[in-house]
């Protein structure tokens, strides 16, 4: 385990002094953390003595650390000091692209070909997302090819209310052979990691960021080995990062990030096929059966004039058993426009929509692991978008004006890329504007024209951003509705939380945290502040960085607490406030 110093400090103390050694390497670089959680696969095997492919322990990040695109061991040992061979691992600077990014990668014990994985590993993935969610700004998960859409479709799931972005990799030839694909898969992931909000399980492959559970696995040998048929990719890799932001989808509710572990195995995948025998179509639904994909011919059909089958699937439906419609086809969606797929509805089978037999699967999994919903509730869901895993035929309602439209027109421009430029220079201003005027109404104006509420300036600011600088409650609620990232950090490295503490404004630091916000950055900078705040006498500062969960007895820089400054200064009810908060420090100044 290769392991990044527990506290997320992004302008070190060692930064500072090689600063001052003129040894200025680190000189204004932000940087980003990634977590990277390698499970097996091809990517990291070497043929064995039978000439087989097999996973090696610790052969991939001994590898990497002597891959000078890998790895950039020079900054590495400026950044960490000499002990290089303990220190996180660093990606080379990336043209474009404002943060290094440090990753740390941790190896599962045994490593797996993704074929042999079972839904515990994908429990065991979820698990370590979530015990370093905090400390990381994005995930990587390294992964076998093989079965690698079944657990991008099953983490999309399993993690609830995600804020971060978390990609899943691999490769067809391993990292250690010159031809490799595995190489250029694994830096697009930490880039886009490190660099990108996109809080969605997405899948870097062959030059595409795809929703992870909407990939399927398309071919064995071909180095473009997933597609995703029903949406395009969510970013394209090419001389440049090009992220389509209209697509990402984004938790819209204010709760917590957290994983749901409790899949239900009970679960199966029916390929109907013409002449399937009654006894073959009744025991793959007998008992212990929960939860099954029935895969139908076309846009969800199964032979009508088969009594029989439809008379199995309903008596499977009357037990409980939920059964989804997806399509054979691999692309397309399941829709009742033909009698023979009328009849289905009839039984108590579920539309699938375009789901992935996949994600079905997995999506059945989950749902009926969750024991606090009822049948009609589970079965509501699975018609559901949840994650972004369906398309439904309710369209959304179009404004007919279109404002970017208009504009366009006036200027001449006719172009799809020339339309999207001007998107992407009058929406963040006049979201801004927006903000500003406290205007909900113009807010989903602008959103229905085709805006991205997720948008940043110049400044890497968002609206919420704004918001919580203004202090509007109303807004900053609509915005973490829609999606917006309590995440982004601007250019100075605030983020939403900071400007709500700066402004004292704890109901809205109560949503951001009830949203699953924290701070980030160096602790010693929030003890530099905590320790102001004392100085000044100022409780309700204190208050805020407290519902922010800071750890009010941090230290500034030079060792000293809230308590000293507010002695000090003679603030006896700071004093008292802040007691409680400090029994570790008052212990141990006691003690020296
Ligand atoms: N059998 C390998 C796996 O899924 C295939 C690969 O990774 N390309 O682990």
């Amino acid at each position: 385990d290769h392991t990044v110093p527990a506290s997320p400090t992004l302008q070190s103390p060692s930064v500072r002094r090689n600063k001052s050694d003129g040894n200025l390497m680190a000189q204004d670089v932000k940087e980003a953390r990634v977590k990277v959680i390698y499970t097996g696969g091809t990517i990291g095997m070497m043929r064995n003595d039978r000439h087989v492919l097999t996973p090696i322990p610790n052969a991939l990040v001994r590898s990497i650390r002597k891959y000078p695109n890998i790895h950039d061991d020079e900054y590495a040992q400026l950044r960490f000091g000499a002990s290089a061979s303990m220190a996180p691992l660093v990606l080379p600077y990336v043209q474009d692209e404002p943060r290094r990014v440090l990753y740390q990668i941790t190896e599962y014990t045994p490593l797996l070909d993704s074929s042999n994985m079972t839904m515990n590993d994908w429990a065991r993935i979820a698990n370590d997302i979530h015990q370093s969610y905090e400390f990381f700004d994005g995930f990587v998960v390294l992964h076998g090819t093989d079965t690698l859409s079944y657990t991008a479709s099953a983490l999309s799931f399993m993690l609830e209310n995600l804020g971060k972005t978390v990609i899943i990799t691999g490769s067809q030839i391993p990292i250690f052979e010159t031809r490799t694909d595995g190489k250029d898969n694994f830096t697009s992931a930490l880039i886009i990691a490190g660099n990108y909000i996109i809080p969605e399980v997405c899948i870097f492959f062959g030059h595409k960021l795809m929703r992870g559970n909407r990939t399927v696995k398309i071919s064995s040998n071909s180095l473009d080995a997933f597609d995703s048929p029903n949406v395009p990719p969510l970013a394209r890799i090419g001389i440049n990062v090009n992220v389509d932001y209209r697509l990402i989808f984004r938790p819209c509710s204010i709760e917590r990030f957290c994983v749901h572990l409790n899949l239900d195995e009970n679960v199966g995948v029916l390929r109907l096929f013409p002449s399937i025998s009654l006894s073959t179509f009744r025991a793959f639904l007998a008992p212990p059966m929960r939860g099954v994909v029935l895969q139908s011919f076309g846009s969800g059909n199964i032979p009508s004039n088969r009594k029989d089958l439809m008379d199995a699937l309903k008596a499977a439906a009357d037990r409980g058993v939920i059964i989804i419609n997806c399509t054979q086809c691999p692309n397309g969606s399941v829709a009742a426009i033909y009698d023979t797929g009328k009849v289905l509805s009839d039984v108590g089978v579920i539309p699938g929509y375009d789901m992935t037999p996949e994600a079905a699967l997995a999506k059945l999994a989950y749902v009926i692991g969750k024991e606090e919903w009822s049948l009609e509730v589970k079965k509501q869901m699975m018609q559901s978008n949840l994650r972004g895993e369906l398309t439904s035929i309710i369209a959304p309602k179009m404004e007919d004006y279109d404002l970017v439209d208009a504009v366009a027109r006036s200027l001449h421009l006719s172009s799809p890329q020339e339309l999207d430029q001007l998107g992407a220079t009058l929406f963040p201003a006049m979201i801004n504007a927006a903000v500003v005027d406290g205007d909900l109404k113009k807010i989903n104006n602008l959103k229905a024209y085709g805006a991205d509420l997720s948008g940043s300036n110049h400044d890497h600011r968002t609206a919420l951003h704004l918001a919580c600088q203004l202090g509007n409650v109303e807004i900053v609620k609509h915005l973490l509705r829609n999606g917006v990232s309590v995440h982004t950090r601007d250019r100075y490295e605030r983020t939403a939380l900071l400007e709500a503490v700066s402004t004292d404004n704890h109901e809205i630091i109560q949503l951001l945290i009830n949203c699953g916000a924290h701070l980030t950055g160096s602790s010693r900078a929030v003890g530099e502040q905590l320790c102001a705040a004392a100085a000044r006498g100022s409780l309700l500062r204190l208050k805020s960085y407290q519902y922010a969960g800071a750890d009010l007895s941090q230290p500034d820089p030079s060792g000293r607490t809230v308590l000293h400054l507010a002695a000090l200064h003679g603030f006896p009810e700071v004093i008292q406030y802040v007691l409680p908060y400090m029994e570790n420090v008052a212990a141990e100044d006691m003690l020296g």
